[in-house]
């Protein structure tokens, strides 16, 4: 039977960079999941004949979340849903299953990197049609509606069983249930030369993948271990947990810790990588090596003709402009087309669409290409290990060899967290305000060259967007500052710092840019004006 139910409006559903991203117990408040959904389906509009796909990272609520919605869809009028078994699906497998089907849209149930549990975040990230985040204006318009909704319908039907595969019906609703892993195997068997991959196993090869107890342990464990041949336990923490056993799946120096020790220990394995939450980002370490984000972009669109998928060539790339310039320099060498996009990758979906770049990337973890419109982790792992089955040589080799041929951009990312939003706004604001007067004026060997808003201007439907506030000096180093759209609570600011060099390739990250660092503070007041007097974590 379904049901009218009046609601309340919530103030606060705004989505950030990546969807709503909330504390659980946030999200476990009285109809707020229904709101947002039921916001995101009057935008819509008419939803017979529509499908989506739904699923999420497993983690804390996901499954009230994944039945609220289903029973929501059924009574708004959705003709069927395609879902995850057990409502699981990675973000990447998510946007494959939109695209492939033609769908007109899906549903992730995931605060992506973010903790899980009844103390953690909760989030949902919205997809249409072009498997990518839905752009700011609908996100707009949904986030209108959730501030005078007044009602929502929902079918009063018992939970649906999503543990056996197959198809079903809630009223006029269908609802398939399927693997959540075959067709993104499919897809990857596409894209790579699998055989090769292969025989790099059964040469001795050793790796460790590290899943970090959410969505990714059971793609990873189905490709490298069934599929390739890694050694069974080459992945770790394989079995998503809706707290993740306690861990932060956010991949990275600091959270990746029990992989991050094994790889800069004596016991080692050749090849070390991390997933976060939902699927979608990844960290690469060699044996005792790390390689940045920015880096890792650069050097995978610099060996796109070894893929299969990508050997009669790539339209171009694009970075977030906090990202590094490093794949800027590839670019030019391939002569492809170069883009920077505002923080989010929702960014690159229209330039993905209109087959003005192939591959993009970002600093916060993510690389992906245009065979679908997120971010692909495993994607990432499996293109680092085509370079190192078909060049011969390791992770260290591959990345110094890199900085031979193209200089290295020293970069790191400093992040204060827990700020006071008034405090973090107003920072920003008296910033930006300050940069014209930065213009021209030396800090110790750095001069300024241009110190200005970033300003986005979409080639394709023409939409501005403004997002962070960049500091240019004249021997190509930057400052970027920027608040973080993906946080559950208060502000966190951003700093990102670059420095190229083209001899000195070999120096420590953090002695190259610790006067940057010291101008980066006092430019922006950050001590006096937040109270910290270092950054909470550095990437
Ligand atoms: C999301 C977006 C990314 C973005 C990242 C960081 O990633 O999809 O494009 O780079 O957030 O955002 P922020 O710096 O605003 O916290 P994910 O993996 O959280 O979905």
């Amino acid at each position: 039977m379904i049901k009218t139910i009046q609601t309340k409006p919530y103030t606060d559903q705004k989505m950030g960079t990546a969807g709503l991203r909330k504390k659980s117990k946030v999200v476990m408040q009285e109809h707020y999941i229904e709101n947002f959904v039921q916001s995101i389906f009057n935008v819509i509009g008419d939803l017979k004949g529509k499908t989506y796909v739904l699923g999420g990272d497993g983690r804390f609520y996901n499954d009230i979340a994944i039945q609220k919605i289903i029973k929501m869809a059924a009574a708004n009028g959705v003709s069927k849903l395609i879902i995850g078994q057990n409502g699981f699906l990675s973000t990447p497998a998510s946007s494959n299953i939109i695209l492939k089907n033609k769908l007109d849209g899906g549903f992730v149930l995931s605060a992506s990197h973010n903790p899980g549990g009844e103390n953690g975040d909760f989030g949902i990230k919205y997809a249409n049609q072009s498997g990518g985040q839905c752009p700011s204006s609908t996100s707009d318009k949904i986030y209108q509606q959730t501030l005078t909704i007044s009602e929502f319908k929902i079918d009063d039907a018992p939970d649906i069983d999503l543990s056996k595969l197959g198809t079903q019906t809630l009223g006029a609703m269908q609802i398939e249930v399927i693997d959540p892993v075959k067709d993104y195997v499919e897809m990857m068997e596409r894209i790579f030369d699998f055989s090769a991959l292969k025989k790099l196993f059964s040469n001795g090869f050793t790796m460790r993948f590290d899943a970090m107890n959410a969505v990714t342990g059971p793609y990873a464990q189905r490709i490298f271990e069934d599929i390739l041949g890694a050694a069974k336990g080459s992945v770790v923490n394989a079995v998503p947990l809706p707290d993740f056993g306690g861990l932060h799946p956010d991949p990275n120096l600091i959270y990746a810790q029990e992989l991050v020790d094994l790889m800069f220990s004596e016991k080692a394995p050749d090849f070390g990588a991390a997933n976060d939450g939902d699927g979608d980002r990844n960290m690469i370490l060699g044996k005792k090596f790390f390689v940045t984000p920015s880096d890792s972009l650069a050097i995978l669109t610099d060996y796109f003709d070894l893929i299969p998928a990508y050997k009669n060539g790539i339209f171009g790339v694009a970075k977030s402009a906090a990202t590094s310039t490093a794949v800027s320099r590839v670019a030019e060498a391939h002569n492809i087309g170069y883009y920077e996009v505002p923080t989010g990758w929702k960014y690159f979906v229209n330039l993905m669409d209109s087959n003005r770049i192939t591959f993009c990337g970002e600093e916060s973890f993510g690389t992906g290409s245009s065979h679908i419109r997120e971010k692909d982790g495993i994607w990432a792992v499996l293109f680092w290990l085509s370079i190192i089955a078909a060049t011969g040589k390791s992770v260290e080799e591959i990345t110094r060899d890199h900085w031979k041929k193209y200089g290295r951009s020293y970069y790191m990312r400093f992040d204060f967290e827990g700020i006071d939003t008034n405090v973090a706004d107003k920072l920003m604001a008296d910033l930006e305000n300050k940069l014209p007067s930065l213009n021209n004026q030396q800090f110790g060997t750095y001069q300024v060259k241009e110190a200005a808003p970033f300003v986005y201007h979409d080639p394709v439907d023409g939409s501005d967007t403004k997002n962070g506030l960049i500091v240019k000096f004249t021997d190509g180093s930057r400052i970027v500052y920027r608040l973080s759209g993906t946080g559950s609570s208060g502000a966190t600011l951003r700093i990102y710092l670059e420095k190229y060099d083209t001899t000195k390739l070999n120096e420590n990250p953090l002695a190259m840019l610790q006067n940057l660092l010291e101008i980066a503070l006092n430019i922006a007041e950050v001590k006096s004006r937040t109270g910290k007097q270092h950054a909470d974590v550095i990437t």
